[in-house]
């Protein structure tokens, strides 16, 4: 017979696998023994993050939250990328209300995620510019495979990384770092990562960082959930809301930014980088 815990163990790996079942670019899967939820990103080539992503990333984070999940682990069904960050097609010549949308569940995404009640890992399986080191940094501990790059590298496509983008580098690195990281849109190997405290830990591949954030998520098995979620937003609660409380601007900001000439000059001239590199 179940004890009620393996129950609602079993309840909520129900619920979740119902909404994973409509879900395309996200995999998710719950041990049934830790209630810890696996979420893979899967929109190959490089998990950009277009609308549709991020809506079911949205989505499966919500679900998290109403299953009372033990802990997520972020990682990528890509051998070689986690996520190659914003989807910049979003960004390039956009759509007007398409942009919009975008944006706003960017917000969300990042709300969701550095603020969510249950413990997070990230297992950076892959290389993790930009929108990508975000999601990462938005998790409470990061693991990464070697001979990886991670960064917010945007000053090097001629875009200003939000204020919330660098509260998140922020931390878990020194101020002077993230300025010198910011400034320069470095992208740190995974050694280098380790060293600035980007990451908490290098792993020898995929199932070893899962195994090494799962060992992490399970030390919150003996907190307080209640006093856990506090502390945590305790400590978050500023940057979090920071962008609450000023959505709209953010959205306006963005939107000035990204239709503005030059910057649309400058996602034009990477994308054509980027293509050249084949
Ligand atoms: N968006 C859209 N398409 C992309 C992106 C992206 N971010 N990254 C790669 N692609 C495309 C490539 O153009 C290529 O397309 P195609 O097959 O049609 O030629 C395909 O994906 C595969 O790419 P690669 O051949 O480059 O794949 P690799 O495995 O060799 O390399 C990398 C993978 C390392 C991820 C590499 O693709 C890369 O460096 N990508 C760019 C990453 C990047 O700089 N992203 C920045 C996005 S901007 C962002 O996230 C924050 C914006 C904040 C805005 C704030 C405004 C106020």
């Amino acid at each position: 017979m179940l004890s009620l815990k393996q129950c609602v163990q079993v309840l909520s790996m129900r619920c979740i696998s119902m909404s994973a079942s409509k879900l395309k670019y996200v995999n998710v899967a719950v041990d049934d023994k830790t209630g810890i939820a696996t979420v893979e990103m899967n929109r190959p080539p490089v998990n950009s993050l277009n609308t549709p992503l991020l809506q079911e990333l949205s989505t499966t984070l919500s679900d998290l939250t109403k299953n009372k999940s033990r802990g997520l682990i972020l990682t990528s069904s890509s051998p070689t990328v986690f996520s190659a960050g914003l989807d910049i097609l979003e960004m390039y010549k956009p759509d007007p209300e398409r942009v919009k949308l975008f944006w706003t569940t960017v917000q969300e995404v990042w709300l969701k995620l550095y603020g969510s009640v249950y413990p997070t890992a990230a297992a950076i399986n892959g290389h993790s510019p930009a929108g990508g080191c975000l999601l990462a940094l938005s998790c409470e501990y990061r693991v990464m495979a070697p001979k990886l790059t991670i960064g917010l590298n945007e000053t090097r496509l001629g875009i200003v990384a939000p204020t919330w983008f660098q509260a998140s580098m922020q931390n878990v690195m020194s101020v002077r770092d993230t300025e010198k990281a910011l400034t320069l849109g470095t992208m740190f190997s995974t050694d280098e990562a380790l060293k600035v405290g980007l990451i908490d830990e290098v792993a020898s591949d995929k199932q070893d960082a899962i195994k090494r954030c799962e060992q992490f998520l399970l030390q919150f098995a003996k907190i307080s959930v209640e006093a856990r979620a506090m502390t945590k937003r305790n400590c978050r609660g500023k940057a979090i809301a920071d962008l609450e409380n000023n959505r709209e601007a953010d959205l306006q900001n963005f939107l000035g930014f990204v239709n503005s000439p030059k910057v649309q000059r400058g996602l034009e001239l990477y994308l054509e980088s980027l293509k050249a590199k084949k």
